[in-house]
């Protein structure tokens, strides 16, 4: 059913001038509203129309445009909507955003059309994040990935577990409300045990999924540290082919942090070339290694960059993912092979880039499935196998089942709240807050 909504207008897409503008409005009686403004007619009955015609005010021109209109339910929020194409230039967009609003709209905002998609019920929550993934997506393989959630097919692998659920609780609620047949008892017993089990399997699976899917949407950051002048910012430059940060042979050139963007095998690498750590008495250069402390700590990924073989140790690494290269390979005569030997300033790289590979695990195969990759879906899916790992410690115990209930409901519920399909309204309100107005 269509909750009763107030027409919402944006401009749905970026204010610079540009061939055509869009602007987007959504809610009940939007067709009057633009209809006392607009040359032609809408026809309201229709499931959907184009009309070319001129919004006026007053017998002022506005603009000429293109009317779309959409008939609920068949529109993106499920009410009924109308986009209209400007000729691009804000100022009309303005004019024309002002005009309706002071007959009745008010601007949306950030995400509200996706909200009220969702809340009509035209898509449930995975797909709605989807659709801001989607904007947001930097490379093809995230966009590969975030088209299964648009379209419906990451839902799917989380609703056969809701219904697996669903039947184990209708199965205990017999057995509950017949307890005289001590017998079922105990086979309920075995089989929440087996369920359980098996539910926990596939959300470890789900996991395990969803965190590459997470680092081929999100990338990871890798930060570049060694001691000064050992090729940190020949390296930067030599892996985004570009020359970004300032290479001297003066040790404490690079006093603040450069960042670099590049794709390997499609998973975007936040770079960071840090300033060489070594004590220093000068401000700017020890500012520019606390910095660099503080990249270390965020790092997915450290390399470590010496330009000759020994045991020096700047910084503690533990618990970090390190690669350690020897640079300017162009000058050591000996080469042993237990070390990666590259030339920063001679572009030669590959075997470094052929590491990263590995370390991240990406593999050749394209990563290329529906998976619940974004860290809210994550952190339920690791929620609910918590959940079931606390009820399987009660049912060792035997706990009644009415008591097991509570934890199993409790399961149900975090399969719910992935879906969006739980208590929403705090939840809703925090997935939307991140997208764009008009969106
Ligand atoms: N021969 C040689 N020199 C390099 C190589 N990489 C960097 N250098 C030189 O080493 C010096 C310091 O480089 P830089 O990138 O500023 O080092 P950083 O202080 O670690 O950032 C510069 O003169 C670079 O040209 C390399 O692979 N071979
Ligand atoms: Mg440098």
């Amino acid at each position: 059913m269509l909750i009763n909504m107030k027409p919402i207008i944006a401009l749905a897409t970026s204010p610079i001038k540009s061939a055509i503008h869009m602007i987007r409005i959504s809610g009940d009686n939007c067709f009057n509203i633009v209809n006392k403004f607009f040359s032609i007619n809408i026809l309201k009955d229709k499931k959907r129309t184009v009309h070319v015609g001129c919004i006026k005010n007053n017998n002022k021109l506005i603009d000429q445009v293109v009317v779309i209109t959409y008939k609920n339910p068949h529109s993106y929020t499920g009410e009924d909507s109308i986009e209209i194409m400007t000729h691009g230039n804000i100022l009309i967009d303005k004019e024309i955003i002002s005009l309706f609003i002071k007959n009745g709209m008010r601007m949306a905002t950030n995400g509200e059309f996706t909200m009220r998609a969702y809340l009509n019920k035209k898509i449930d929550i995975i797909q709605a994040e989807a659709i801001n993934d989607l904007i947001n997506a930097t490379t093809n393989e995230a966009k590969n990935i975030i088209t299964y959630a648009l379209n419906g097919e990451t839902s799917k692998l989380i609703k056969p577990i809701k219904t697996q659920i669903l039947d184990l609780i209708s199965n205990i609620e017999v057995n509950i409300d017949y307890p005289e047949y001590k017998d079922i008892e105990v086979v309920t017993y075995k089989k929440i045990n087996k369920e359980l089990k098996d539910i926990k399997n596939k959300i470890d699976k789900l996991i395990i999924n969803g965190e590459q899917g997470l680092i081929i949407k999100e990338g990871i950051k890798v930060a570049i540290i060694g001691k000064p002048n050992v090729g940190k910012s020949t390296l930067l430059n030599a892996l985004i082919k570009e020359d970004k940060a300032i290479v001297t042979n003066i040790p404490g050139t690079t006093r603040d942090i450069v960042e670099g963007d590049l794709q390997i095998g499609g998973i975007p690498i936040h770079l960071l070339d840090t300033a060489g750590i070594r004590l220093s008495k000068n401000k700017i250069e020890s500012i520019g290694v606390n910095k660099t402390l503080k990249a270390i700590k965020d790092a997915d990924l450290i390399i470590y960059v010496k330009d000759k073989v020994n045991n020096e140790k700047i910084v503690n690494l533990n618990n970090k993912n390190v690669i350690e290269v020897i640079n300017k390979s162009d000058l050591i005569k000996n080469k042993d092979n237990k070390h990666l030997y590259i030339s920063a300033k001679k572009k030669n790289i590959n075997a470094l880039i052929t590491k990263i590979k590995k370390v991240v695990g990406i593999s050749d195969v394209a990563f290329n499935h529906p998976c619940l990759a974004n860290a809210r879906e994550l952190a339920l899916l690791k929620r609910i196998n918590k959940s079931i790992d606390e009820t399987l410690i009660e049912l060792k115990k035997k706990t009644p089942l009415d008591l097991l209930m509570v934890h199993i409901d409790e399961i149900l519920n975090l399969i719910l709240e992935i879906l969006g399909e739980s208590n929403t309204t705090d939840l809703s309100k925090e997935i939307f807050s991140r997208f764009c107005v008009g969106k």
